[in-house]
C-alpha cells in the first residue's frame, strides 16, 4: 500500500515577479487568502517567503511575515514552512530573520551553493510594473546563491537545535545529496529526513526523469529507510515531474513560487488552482493526500502551539 502523500504549495516565492502574472500574491492579504484557499484545496504544507507589500519585492522584513501569517494560522491548520532561502540576492543574515523570529515548525534548508539564474525570464517582451524587476532579474547572470557548510551548520544550530524545526532539504544537484549525507555523518541532522528535489532553475538539475530515478536511487544508498522525497520542477515541468515522483511513491510540491501556469499558455489564476489539479492526478494514482496532522507524525514536526506566530 502507498502512504500518504504530502503536497506542499509554495505560494509566492522570490523569483517571479508582479508583471509576470496579475495571479501571482504579493500584497499580505493576498498572500493570505490563496494560502489559505491551497489548504483547503489539499496543500499540506505552506512554504511562504514575504514581499514588500508595495513593490511586491521579495522581502526578508518579519513586518511583512507577520501581515500574513496571523491570518493563515487562524484560517487552515496546514503546516508552516519559513524559507530560509528568501532571495539569492539577500545574504544570510537577512534570509533567516523571518524564521529566527517566528520559529516555524519547518524550514527549506538548500544544501549548496549555486548559481540561480533568472536572467532568461527578462528576455520576453512585458511592460514592468515596477522598476526593481527587470534588473533584480537581469542581475542574476553574476549571482551566487551562498549556501556554504558553514551556512547549513548555522541553520542547523539556529534553527533546529534551538527552535526545534525540522528541514525541507532542497536538494538541487547531485553533490547536495552528498552535503546532507555529511551533515548527517557530523550527527547535526536527524531522520526522517525530506528531501526536495528541485529540477529546473539554472544553475541546478534539469527536469528529466531519468535523473530524479537517479536520485531515488542514489538516495536509498546514502540513506536507506531514513528518508522521504519529494519533487518540485520550476516552470512547465511542474506538474509532469510531480506526476513521476507520485507514481514512485514520492511527495509533491506545487504553487506559484515555482511555476506561474496550469496549462500550456495559460495562467493558473491561484495556488489553490495547482493544488485541485495535482490532487486530482494523484488520486487517480491511488494516493491519499496526508493532512496536516499526519505530516506532523511523519515528518516529527514540533506542532503548531509552538510555533511563534
Ligand atoms: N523556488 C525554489 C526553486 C527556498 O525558499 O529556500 C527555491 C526555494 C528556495 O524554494
Ligand atoms: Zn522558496
Amino acid at each position: 500500500m502507498m502512504s500518504k502523500i504530502i503536497v506542499t504549495c509554495a505560494v509566492t516565492g522570490s523569483i517571479h515577479t508582479p508583471s509576470m502574472s496579475p495571479h501571482l500574491p504579493w500584497r499580505p492579504e493576498d498572500i493570505a487568502r490563496q494560502s489559505i484557499d491551497a489548504a483547503k484545496a489539499g496543500a499540506t504544507i505552506l512554504h511562504l517567503h514575504a514581499r514588500d507589500p508595495d513593490t511586491g519585492r521579495p522581502s526578508a522584513d518579519p513586518a511583512h511575515f507577520a501581515a500574513f501569517l496571523p491570518q493563515i494560522a487562524a484560517g487552515c491548520d496546514a503546516v508552516m514552512n519559513l524559507s530560509t532561502g528568501g532571495s539569492a540576492v539577500m545574504n544570510l543574515d537577512e534570509r533567516l530573520r523571518p524564521a529566527l523570529h517566528f520559529c516555524p515548525e519547518m524550514c527549506s534548508l538548500n544544501m549548496g551553493s549555486m548559481n540561480f539564474a533568472l536572467y532568461p525570464m527578462a528576455d520576453k517582451p512585458r511592460d514592468w510594473r515596477f522598476d526593481w524587476e527587470e534588473p533584480f532579474l537581469r542581475g542574476t547572470d553574476d549571482l551566487v546563491f551562498k549556501n556554504t557548510p558553514r551556512d547549513i551548520a548555522d541553520i542547523l544550530r539556529r534553527l533546529g537545535q534551538e527552535r526545534g524545526a525540522r528541514f525541507e532539504f532542497e536538494c538541487y544537484d547531485i553533490g547536495h545529496l552528498y552535503m546532507l549525507r555529511h551533515f548527517a555523518d557530523r550527527g547535526l541532522v536527524r531522520p526522517p529526513y525530506f528531501i526536495q528535489f528541485v529540477f529546473g532553475v539554472l544553475g541546478g538539475m534539469g527536469a528529466d526523469p531519468d535523473t530524479l530515478d537517479h536520485l531515488i536511487r542514489l538516495a536509498d544508498k546514502l540513506f536507506g529507510e531514513d528518508f522521504m522525497f519529494s519533487v518540485l520542477a520550476a516552470g512547465r515541468h511542474q506538474l509532469p515531474m510531480a506526476t513521476r515522483a507520485a507514481e514512485l511513491g514520492g511527495h509533491v510540491r506545487v504553487g506559484l513560487e515555482d511555476n506561474l501556469m496550469i496549462a500550456r499558455g495559460e495562467l493558473a489564476r491561484s495556488n489553490a488552482q495547482q493544488v485541485t489539479h495535482v490532487r486530482e492526478i494523484v488520486e487517480g494514482q491511488g494516493r491519499t493526500v496526508a493532512t496536516p496532522d499526519e505530516a506532523r507524525a511523519l515528518l516529527g514536526l514540533k506542532g503548531a502551539g509552538k510555533v511563534a506566530v
